[in-house]
């Protein structure tokens, strides 16, 4: 009579094989009908990760840059548009002043620039004051944009522990919290 004690060496295998775990950080921002403004990332995650090849879209349309925040994966393309029948002219800062400064004189028109280090950048048009966009280059992919009602979800975390900052990008003001992800659901709120 045969003795069953691992239902196939191939279970027990699996068993003992490592594998990569990950879970979801979800929750609510009081951001109070400037959701918008807000983003959602995660500090410290290990690992190296490029934005390259990744296009991330900006539009200029009746003066007003859309979105106002655009967050993006550090080494991403920023693909800025002109909707307008008129010049705008990018012009993006980071602290140390100038980053790039480009003109986009026809309607219809896009050019690309490459966010290469991670930061938040600045971004207004030298021809029309009322514009300002913000450009908020991330050094990991796990971040996210609260909906209109606060709510947010970053998906496909590496189990492990991290800094999760809820940043006011307008007003330049985050809050920090620790988080422990494993496999489940981690609910933060702010
Ligand atoms: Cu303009």
């Amino acid at each position: 009579m045969t003795v069953l004690r691992w239902a196939s060496p191939l279970l027990a295998a699996l068993c003992l094989t490592p594998v990569a775990l990950a879970g979801t950080v979800a929750g609510q921002i009081a951001c109070d009908g400037r959701c918008a403004d807000y983003l959602v990332y995660l500090e410290g995650v290990p690992g190296s990760f490029s934005g390259q090849g990744q296009v991330v879209k900006l539009e200029q349309k009746d003066k007003v840059f859309i979105p106002h925040v655009v967050p993006l994966l550090a080494g991403s393309t920023l693909r800025i548009g002109n909707d307008d029948p008129f010049l705008h002219n990018v012009h993006a800062y980071d602290e140390g002043g100038t980053v790039f400064n480009i003109s986009i004189p026809i309607q219809g028109m896009t050019l690309d620039q490459v966010i290469a280090g991670a930061g938040v950048y600045a971004l207004l048009c030298d021809a029309h004051p009322e514009m300002s966009a913000y450009v908020v280059a991330l050094e990991n992919p796990f971040f996210a944009q609260p909906d209109e009602t606060g709510a947010f979800e970053i998906v496909e975390v590496p189990e492990g522990s991290y800094t999760l900052v809820a940043l006011d990008v307008e007003n330049d003001n985050s809050v920090r919290k620790t988080v422990t992800v494993g496999t489940g659901r981690v609910a933060v709120d702010f």
